[in-house]
């Protein structure tokens, strides 16, 4: 596969409601889309790094900077047989795995539209469905949480994970816990506590979570093995693990029972692929994050979720929770039961609009195969 041409745009595109992490609220996103030319197709990426650097290091803006200066000059002109091939190619860069994911992912879809295939199929994904959860954000009291529940619950989502932060935790488990004896329920701290939390995060533990998720620092493994060993329920892993090295480390050190696979925070499929089999043979379920993605990034985390270590629920919802009019066609729905079912067409299997895109874009770069040449 020739990469002929590579262009970057950023698009506004704005949450139908806001959505609070312990890191702070957005609304208004601003999304870069990657799209590659190759042999007469086009694939198509998404970078999911925030607007700050509130969850990971990585921004909107450091992506850019990243893509445009280093991967996109690098990479237009080359030839590669295989999107796997690109991790090895990027080994010079550093960290910006966000960045990185964007133009991957891209090249995977090329290769899954020029073998005719889909690109979950490409992948070496079993699942025909895939099982879907959602993440909801901290509410102004326990009433209005329990209410949002209750709805999402109505839509059939499988699996419920409450964002949680200090002042804002055990009152609103137990009031959703209360309500849902039994619902699968999971927390998210997004790394907001310390180890001098412990004894407090323990009091979740009679709430019979699924799990915790990364709640202390964003780059601590270590303290996490600390916690781990003082808690009943099970660690879940996100902002720590950028590669499978890291999964590894973490394993083994039992900081975590369960690890949340982001395709942005793992640099792409091909890093995605590796990491999930490791956690399948160490019996390490895993399941698929979501970054507040347009239908892009959302197509590529459908297509990763058919693999098969992936056994939980993930954060991928249908396309109107996030938003009014999302850039692929048909816009991503969730079944009654709860799943997505896979699409069947070549590559990401859902249209992406481009008359849409064209009207959301703010700017754009563009880099083709003669500028190298020349
Ligand atoms: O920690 O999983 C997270 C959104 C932005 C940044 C971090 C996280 C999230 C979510 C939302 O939980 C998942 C989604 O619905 O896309
Ligand atoms: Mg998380």
């Amino acid at each position: 596969m020739k990469i002929e041409s590579i262009v970057l745009r950023e698009i506004h595109m704005q949450l139908r409601s806001p959505f609070e992490t312990s890191f702070g609220v957005v609304q208004n996103r601003r999304i870069l889309l990657v799209e590659i030319a190759s042999e007469g197709v086009t694939g198509w990426g998404e970078v999911t790094a925030g607007e700050t650097p509130g969850y990971n290091a990585e921004t909107t803006d450091t992506a850019w900077h990243v893509i445009s200066d280093f991967i996109a000059p690098r990479m237009v002109g080359v030839g590669i047989a295989k999107a796997s091939e690109f991790p090895a190619l990027m080994a010079a860069i550093r960290g910006h795995e966000m960045a990185k994911s964007g133009i991957e992912n891209a090249l995977w879809d090329i290769e899954a539209q020029q073998q005719k295939v889909p690109l979950w199929k490409l992948l070496g994904g079993t699942l025909k469905e895939i099982a879907c959860g959602v993440s909801l954000g901290i509410r102004e009291n326990p009433e209005a949480l329990v209410k949002r529940v209750e709805e999402e619950l109505r839509s059939g989502y499988q699996r419920i994970k409450l964002k949680i932060k200090p002042g804002k935790d055990l009152e609103y488990v137990a009031a959703v816990r209360k309500q849902f004896p039994n619902i699968r329920l999971s927390v998210d701290a997004n790394s907001a506590y310390t180890l001098v939390d412990a004894a407090h995060l323990r009091e979740l533990d009679q709430y019979n979570l699924l799990m915790m998720e990364q709640p202390l620092n964003w780059d601590d493994i270590h303290a996490h093995s600390k916690l781990q060993a003082q808690i009943q329920t099970a660690i879940c892993l996100d902002e720590c693990i950028h590669n499978t090295r890291h999964a590894l480390t973490a394993i083994e050190l039992r900081a975590c029972r369960i690890i949340n696979i982001k395709l942005g925070r793992v640099s792409g499929h091909t890093e995605a692929r590796i990491l999930q089999e490791a956690c399948r043979e160490r019996a390490i379920p895993v399941w698929c994050g979501g970054m507040l993605e347009s239908g892009i990034g959302r197509a590529h985390n459908i297509a990763m979720s058919t693999l098969p270590g992936f056994t939980l629920p993930g954060d991928v919802s249908a396309s109107k929770r996030y938003w009014h009019d999302d850039i692929i066609e048909p816009a991503v729905e969730v079944t009654p039961r709860g799943t997505i079912e896979v699409p069947q067409g070549a590559g990401l299997g859902y249209a992406v609009r481009r008359d849409l895109i064209e009207k959301l874009t703010v700017r754009r770069s563009h880099w083709p195969a003669a500028q190298r040449a020349g």
